[in-house]
């Protein structure tokens, strides 16, 4: 991840440069978190008989026992080398971990004959009772919004929205045993096999520095844990004991879960102060084509904009880097806007347009039911 944003490219070379990087950094899949978006957009798509076979970049396990696998051995003799791990023990946590099916299913990407639809999206996410659940989240934990955004500087309508997105204030943290899951995208998935073998690494060693059996914890088919869905190697890099109470608990703390999403943010590089995004008209939209290829990354100020025929609605400060924002409305026509740093840091914690946007309107909602 490269959690800030390049200059402002001014040279078509550079843009060029820019652009070829752009596209390689999102070359990977989408960050598995947000696990109730993904989950129900897979059932849905499941739920199409022509689509019924998701999974097809799943292959089907050498042997669903994991503890006498090869790549296993060679896994834990790593773990053992690099951080000192018993080999008696992870041998005793592998013979626990169970192949998921589920967990392929959920995370194959869609096919490509899906049509997304941001109003569909966004529909799911703007519903009365996220809103009113969110603003109960909001006076349940006030203190500690308040304290996370003086400290770290992001306001509390993006933590609650986020919250909100991810888990449903944490109703909805996933019900899959983080080492089957972990276990199974590391060892039966080649297309992210090295990123979840980093996890599953990641995992252990939070396990062990936290003093919890690796066979106990619960979270999404990705391996995203408690009510902000962070994956292992975020747990580790970015969570925060908000409450100083000697321990991280994002599954049941709302205050730790608060301060590691505000946490995360602010070292992505959130400006605090600073707008998401403005609403913007423009002349064509075969002039926007080759923005929308620059991709998500702002990198062009609002007179830069202008020479594709594109004026925002609101006030840019001249020297703000922007981003244009597509989000495809399936038959219907995309909805545009100019995305700034903060929707890019916004997209860090999902890579996805679609759900920065989802985040920033809910957190809007949340602030004008205040
Ligand atoms: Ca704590």
């Amino acid at each position: 991840m490269n959690p800030r944003s390049a200059p402002v490219a001014r040279s078509v070379a550079a843009r060029r440069a820019a652009l070829a990087a752009v596209l390689l950094a999102f070359a990977p899949a989408l960050a598995p978190r947000n696990a109730e978006a993904r989950q129900r957009a897979r059932r849905s798509r499941a739920a199409a008989p022509a689509l019924a076979s998701g999974a097809a970049g799943a292959t089907a396990p050498a042997s669903a026992d994991y503890a006498a696998r090869p790549e296993v051995h060679a896994f834990i003799d790593e773990m053992v080398a690099q951080h000192g791990f018993i080999e008696a023990e992870l041998q005793a946590v592998f013979a626990q971990a169970h192949y998921s099916a589920d967990a392929l299913r959920l995370i194959a990407p869609a096919p490509p004959t899906f049509k997304r639809s941001w109003r569909a999206y966004r529909a799911r996410f703007l519903d009365a009772q996220r809103i009113r659940e969110g603003l109960r989240f909001w006076r349940d934990n006030e203190g500690w919004l308040a304290y996370a955004s003086a400290r770290y500087g992001v306001p509390p309508e993006i933590v609650v929205a986020i919250i909100g997105v991810e888990t449903f204030y944490g109703r909805i943290t996933g019900g899959f045993r983080v080492i089957d899951a972990l276990s199974t995208l590391a060892f039966d998935y080649p297309r992210r096999a090295p990123y979840f073998r980093g996890e599953l690494e990641q995992y252990l060693l939070y396990a062990r520095e936290s003093g919890i059996d690796p066979g106990s914890l619960r979270g999404s088919f990705a391996g995203a844990v408690g009510l902000p869905q962070f994956m292992p190697g975020s747990i580790r890099r970015y969570a925060v004991d908000l409450d100083g109470d000697g321990r991280i608990d994002l599954q049941s703390n709302p205050a730790d879960a608060i301060g590691s999403v505000a946490s995360f943010l602010a070292l992505h590089g959130w400006r605090s102060g600073e707008p998401v995004r403005f609403q913007m008209r423009f002349d064509s939209e075969e002039r926007l084509a080759p923005l929308v290829a620059a991709g998500i990354e702002p990198r062009f100020t609002i007179g830069e904009l202008t020479g594709y025929g594109i004026a925002s609605v609101e006030s840019v400060a001249p020297d703000l880097p922007l981003a244009l924002i597509d989000l495809p409305n399936a038959d219907e026509p995309t909805s545009y806007y100019l995305g700034a740093p903060n929707f890019y840091v916004i997209t860090r914690y999902n890579r996805s347009s679609f759900y920065a946007m989802a985040v920033y309107e809910l957190s809007q909602a949340l602030a004008a039911g205040r």
